[in-house]
């Protein structure tokens, strides 16, 4: 486990790097929004403290993600495992559409977005 877990670090320190926004790139969005959560002093960047918080959060939410739809175990993504991945964001994405786009213009705009994310504090909270 310890040596499954060490050549996942390395992939995935490989696909950071890879995916590291230099100028334009799809995937700034995304990596963003991390960077953004985890950047503690707000200074735009991640000093090696926050990339360490954000690699590990990742790796977390990796790893609640792979309980969940890596039903064989086999520590990847199957086609049919990453088809009931994709559906179950969909369900979400629509659910979180049906609940907040007011509009309905089938995408939320940052205030839809900020109601949303009201809300699932609020869910989390209420959670415990
Ligand atoms: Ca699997
Ligand atoms: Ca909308």
């Amino acid at each position: 486990m310890g040596l499954l877990a060490g050549s996942l670090l390395t992939l995935g320190s490989a696909l950071w790097a890879q995916n590291c926004p230099d100028g334009a790139g799809s995937k700034e969005g995304k990596q963003g929004r991390w960077e953004k959560r985890f950047d503690a002093n707000g200074d735009g960047q991640l000093d090696p403290q926050e990339k360490a918080a954000m690699q590990s959060a990742k790796g977390e939410a990796r790893q609640r993600m792979m309980g969940r739809f890596d039903k064989d175990g086999d520590g990847k993504l199957s086609e049919t495992e990453k088809a009931e991945l994709r559906a179950a964001k969909e369900a979400r994405h629509q659910e979180m559409l049906s609940r907040f786009d007011k509009d309905g213009d089938g995408r939320l705009s940052p205030e839809e977005r900020k109601a949303a994310k009201e809300a699932r504090k609020t869910e989390q909270a209420n959670k415990g």
